[in-house]
């Protein structure tokens, strides 16, 4: 449970709701539902977290109550396309507007790019030069960060010191570098807010109107603001067979809906373990039709604030052969894949004979009971396998029915990255994750403050460095890079696959006192600057599990 004693507290957001809710409620609920405030949460699902109860004065509905007025059933549709083509100078607008959206025929109030809960799917090829107009009609301030994307960190790029205020427009300059892998990746607003409402300490927001708000990452991206970026085409890096199969987006994001049909903050306030309703691009429980032996590849995104998915195709197996946009070195076959919040793959299914079956989330607990969260077993989309011919590349008929065993593909497919398990080291770091089972989340002993680096000693451009990620904590955190990904070499002692690259990856929680631990390994590579990392249970960022290393130029000083 959540104890109030001696938490540090912020200064709160006094939304006139809030003041109402401290006359109602007195001083001793006061605490105990600011603790939940920041999407810290170190309950089970049950657990006594009432962050809605701060605002609302009403506890979250049940999931089944989320969803009365959905309709699941209807054909999956992908996500709206930002653009199609993808000309050398591409320029494509995105709008924040606060809007009521249809979750499989519910209307829900929901914080929207051009008025879709699902963000449009921007294309971008390598070598292209981007023009993002980010235009804000929301009445919080609100930016973009490109996950995974191999970005400049400065200026008009993945830089999240950008801001736009109401009523502004920023324009993003990307220039998509070459060796920008092909596979699946996102954007999602990176306001550098806390859940009080203020800027991140050290940070200077610029020309805010008086009114305007600063709601933070986790209330945006659990509103809706997120969508996915695809890089090229990672079918024409797979043997020939499979380069003309059958695509499909699969963005999973989760919406806890209040009992006024609204996920925008302060209505829908967000705890990562309460009841919530999870969404395929946007849908309740859609249906997607495939032809019997037919393989197709899946880009699957997790683009959800702050939950964790265990995708099961029940029947059949998933070949990994993407991970956060890199390319397999060693293509493997599953029976389930664990997406941390901020997490990718692109995959090939196989279906087998007619019939039909479900992608699901199996039951998943973040940490031992009390302290992590604790998500339920939950069919996310119907598979319907229909009469007719595969496409190229089919493998299994005739077995039971539903989906069949995923192929098998020999790595290293082009893309993937070198193993740098035997680079020579330049410099080792420690980053230690750690809270206070309430709403303080540190790196290294310390909350992030901009003014306050994380190492004393930059990072130098070209060389490799060892990072020791440990988790004191109860819960797992999920570890997020900007910039480029790394490789992950253990995992509480356990050796990876040889080249295993990501740019999220969850650190374990404690057992029995002892850290949970990840060794992971970095490349350094083509741009200076401000490399910010965090975990991406976004309220832990929002409350202080943020730091980043300053990258330099070899023989600068910085
Ligand atoms: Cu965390």
């Amino acid at each position: 449970m959540v104890k109030a004693e001696g938490r540090r507290l912020r200064a709160v957001r006094r939304s006139p709701i809030t003041l109402l809710g401290v006359l109602v409620v007195g001083v001793t609920l006061l605490f105990s539902c600011f603790a939940g405030y920041g999407g810290a949460n170190p309950n089970s699902a049950a657990g006594g977290r009432k962050s809605n109860s701060a605002v609302t004065g009403k506890p979250l509905p049940t999931t089944q109550k989320q969803a009365a007025g959905m309709v699941p059933g209807a054909a999956l549709v992908e996500p709206p396309e930002l653009n199609k083509a993808t000309p050398e100078d591409l320029t494509v607008g995105l709008t924040t507007v606060e809007k009521e959206v249809m979750i499989s025929g519910k209307k829900v109030l929901a914080e929207t790019y051009n008025g879709s809960l699902v963000g449009p799917t921007l294309h971008v090829v390598p070598g292209q030069r981007v023009t993002l107009k980010l235009t804000n009609k929301l009445g919080t301030a609100t930016n973009l960060h490109f996950h995974g994307m191999h970005l400049s960190p400065r200026g008009s790029a993945d830089n999240i010191m950008l801001s736009a205020q109401p009523g502004q427009t920023l324009t993003y300059h990307l220039d998509i570098p070459a060796n920008q892998a092909p596979g699946t990746y996102w954007y999602h607003d990176h306001e550098m807010c806390t859940r009080d409402g203020e800027s991140m300490p050290g940070m200077q927001m610029s020309s805010a109107p008086a009114n305007a708000r600063c709601d933070g990452t986790e209330s945006q991206i659990g509103a809706g603001l997120s969508g996915t970026i695809i890089v090229g085409d990672s079918r024409a890096s797979l043997p020939p067979a499979y380069r003309g199969i059958t695509a499909h987006t699969l963005a999973l994001k989760d919406a806890q809906i209040s009992g006024t049909s609204s996920i925008v903050y302060p209505d829908g306030v967000l705890e990562p373990a309460s009841p919530t309703v999870r969404l395929v691009n946007g849908q309740y429980r859609p249906t997607l039709n495939v032809k019997a032996g037919e393989t197709q590849l899946w880009r699957i995104a997790n683009e959800g604030y702050a939950i964790f998915y265990d995708l099961q195709l029940d029947g059949g197996s998933f070949t990994v052969v993407g991970q956060d946009g890199n390319p397999s070195a060693a293509p493997t076959r599953v029976k389930h894949l664990l997406i941390p919040p901020g997490g990718r793959f692109d995959v090939l299914v196989t279906a087998g004979a007619p019939g039909s079956t479900w992608l699901r989330t199996l039951a998943h607990k973040t940490g031992p009971e009390g302290d992590g969260d604790s998500y339920p077993n939950t069919t996310l989309m119907k598979v319907n396998v229909q009469h007719g011919s595969g496409s190229a590349g089919s493998a299994a008929t005739g077995g039971p029915s539903g989906m069949a065993t995923s192929p098998q593909i020999a790595g290293p497919l082009p893309g993937s990255e070198p193993d740098l398990s035997e680079e020579p080291i330049a410099q080792s770091r420690s980053v230690a994750l750690s809270d206070d089972g309430g709403n303080n989340f540190w790196i290294n002993g310390k909350l992030f403050d901009m003014k306050q680096p994380t190492f004393k000693k930059p990072a130098t451009l070209g060389t490799v460095e060892e990072w020791t990620l440990t988790n004191t904590s109860g819960h797992d955190h999920p570890f997020h890079l900007h910039i480029a990904p790394f490789q992950v070499l253990s995992v509480n002692g356990v050796a990876q696959p040889p080249a295993d690259y990501m740019d999220t990856v969850s650190v374990p929680h404690a057992v029995n006192g002892k850290a949970g631990k990840v060794v992971i390994r970095i490349r350094f590579t083509d741009f200076t600057g401000i490399w910010m990392f965090h975990c991406h249970i976004t309220g832990h960022e929002d409350n202080g599990m943020m730091g980043y290393v300053n990258v330099i130029a070899a023989g600068s000083t910085g």
